[in-house]
């Protein structure tokens, strides 16, 4: 699943270096710390659940899959999250959530030029009619256990639209699973960023650290977010933050002063709408600052990308992608294995 086509800026930018360029980055270790299972299934292993799949909602998961085939169009990022319910449809059961994971794993870990040295893989458990939470963790951490603590490991997600017991429920199934020695490593909080009270869900994400787990929040990704949002997550003391696009000057100087590393999704921000061009990019504050960032996919199913394009972004010509150096690029890249919850650092 390597080879998968990519398409957009990414293949845009790919296509824009030279045959030496692309293999500097492909050699580069580079970390994936932000993506997100269900939005990371290879296009083939999505399609080969839903051959296997006979329900009544099985015309919204042929008008599903026909829009991630044909590449999917958003007006802005509210749009996306209705992409998952079908997705969601076909990984309800035990079974298919593994295949998926095991195409996810081997999309990012497998072939011989993997497209990442690490990967924190991130995704929320769901309570399906096949499986309670706890199953739905354990399937996935059954296939993630298959490779070794130096090449991957798991963040488990809350919802933003989950109440207040779920919440709890999954920071303590976390926490639980950490204790029996499973390979979580941090708690994450995702979803709709216009959902759900932050306030109540402090406490959870407080407990987590408590037990040794790493926090990393989706914070400010669109405009309308609230400052006051964004103060009740700092206020979590989070180890790192997905997105952070819609920070004003005091957050940036908190996440600065307190060395957060800042997860950046270029190809997922354009295609969202959430920024204007690669030149508009929040990365440059933090990169002006010496700051830690991490480059990362997101969801590679509708956004079309790669590890490795995300890279290209960064050291293609203009109007391509950035036009940084080789010695820029390597500098980034370092900074995201540095940021990486799991594994020995050294
Ligand atoms: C916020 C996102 C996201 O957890 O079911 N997700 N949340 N912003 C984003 N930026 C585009 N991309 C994905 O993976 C899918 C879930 O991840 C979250 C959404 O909640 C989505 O339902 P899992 O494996």
């Amino acid at each position: 699943f390597a080879a998968l086509p990519i398409a957009g800026p990414p293949a845009a930018a790919l296509s824009a270096l030279t045959k030496e360029q692309i293999f500097f980055l492909r050699d580069l270790p580079k970390a994936e710390l932000h993506a997100h299972l269900n939005g990371s299934i290879p296009l083939p292993v999505l399609q080969e659940l839903a051959r296997d799949y006979s329900a009544k909602d099985a015309t919204s998961i042929d008008a599903t899959i026909t829009r991630l085939r044909s590449g999917v169009q958003l007006d802005a990022l509210e749009d996306f999250f209705g992409l998952f319910p079908a997705i969601y449809a076909l990984t309800s059961a035990r079974e298919p959530l593994a295949c998926a994971t095991r195409g996810v794993l081997e999309h990012f870990l497998g072939g011989k030029q993997p497209q990442a040295a690490y990967l924190e893989l991130r995704t929320t458990p769901k309570a399906t009619v096949h499986m309670n939470r706890r199953g739905y963790l354990e399937t996935v951490l059954d296939e993630i256990e298959k490779y070794s603590a130096e090449k991957v490991a798991l963040i488990v997600s809350l919802d933003r639209t989950m109440d207040a017991a779920t919440a709890r429920e999954v920071v303590e199934l976390a926490i639980d699973f950490k204790k029996g020695g499973r390979r979580v490593v941090a708690v994450d909080l995702c979803g709709n960023p216009m959902a759900g009270d932050m306030k109540t869900f402090k406490q959870y994400f407080e407990d987590a650290k408590k037990a040794g787990l790493g926090v990393t929040l989706h914070i400010a990704e669109t405009e309308t977010n609230s400052i006051d949002d964004t103060v009740t997550l700092l206020s979590c003391g989070p180890n790192r933050l997905g997105h952070a696009t819609f920070l004003n000057e005091e957050a940036q100087r908190i996440v600065c002063e307190r060395n957060i590393c800042v997860e950046i999704c270029l190809t997922s921000n354009l295609l969202c709408k959430t920024v204007k061009s690669l030149d508009d990019h929040h990365m440059h504050h933090y990169l002006r600052e010496n700051h830690p960032v991490a480059i990362c996919t997101d969801d590679i199913l509708p956004f079309r990308n790669s590890l490795l394009g995300e890279y290209a972004l960064l050291l293609a010509p203009k109007p391509h992608g950035l036009g940084f150096s080789e010695e820029e690029v390597r500098r980034i890249a370092v900074a995201g294995m540095n940021s990486r919850f799991g594994a020995d650092k050294t």
